[in-house]
């Protein structure tokens, strides 16, 4: 008779523009380990890693887009059932960081259709490659401005030098624990009404990545 080997099964998903650095930071987390030159597509849709918090056995499962980011293709199912979502952007790449409002809305239609209102999904926002000082043209404090209007807790990465890769996923499982907790007191406490703190709108944020784009750019050479 199989017994379950774990006390928690979260679902995580990274998203964002190709060459962010997705699959390296789910590379160097799981297997700890980097490619410089070249990180081919992981073969399988997700990896696993399981970890202990709080005396308790995590199973997360960590999924990455093989290609389908390019498109701004990624399906519903592929949402379906996450615990958090990561919006990964490089830090060096204006283009990756304005995109970030495209896959909010992606995001939006996603919580729309399959959580209604209710907010299950944690949001990250996640700036990668910030070993490149010199190259940087998103700073630190925009990647937070928009976190913070998003509702999405804000890293800053480097899966090269691994820099935040653990703080980020163990992050990212305290969070969802204590979401777990608080809905379990909550329900408890007979809520009639939903605390829909996380409504925001997508629209003022595209103007706002669109107004720090222009700015990047005019800043730029
Ligand atoms: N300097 C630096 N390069 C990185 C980092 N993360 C990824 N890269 C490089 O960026 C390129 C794209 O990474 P990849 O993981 O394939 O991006 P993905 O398309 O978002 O999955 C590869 O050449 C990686 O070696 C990082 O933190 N720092
Ligand atoms: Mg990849």
């Amino acid at each position: 008779m199989s017994q379950r080997s774990y006390d928690h099964f979260f679902k995580v998903l990274l998203i964002g523009e190709s060459s962010v650095g997705k699959s390296s930071i789910i590379l160097r987390y799981t297997d700890n380990s980097f490619d410089e030159n070249f990180v081919s597509t992981i073969g399988i849709d997700f990896k696993i890693k399981t970890l202990e918090i709080q005396g308790k056995t995590i199973k997360l499962q960590i999924w990455d887009t093989a290609g389908q980011e390019r498109f701004h293709s990624v399906t519903y199912s592929f949402y379906r059932g996450a615990h958090a979502i990561l919006l990964v952007y490089d830090i060096t790449q204006a283009r990756s960081f304005s995109s970030l409002a495209t896959w909010l809305r992606n995001i939006e239609q996603y919580l729309y259709l399959f959580q209604h209102a209710e907010n299950d999904t944690l949001k990250y926002i996640v700036g990668n490659k910030c070993d490149c000082t010199e190259l940087r043209v998103v700073q630190k404090k925009e990647g937070e401005q928009i976190a913070e209007k998003f509702m999405a807790e804000f890293f800053e990465t480097s899966a090269k030098m691994n820099t935040n890769i653990d703080s980020l996923f163990k992050n990212i499982c305290y969070k969802i624990l204590a979401k777990k907790q608080s809905e379990k007191s909550n329900k408890s406490e007979d809520l009639t009404g939903q605390n829909d703190q996380n409504s925001y709108s997508v629209d003022s944020l595209l103007m706002y990545t669109n107004s720090s784009i222009n700015r990047m750019s005019s800043n730029c050479c």
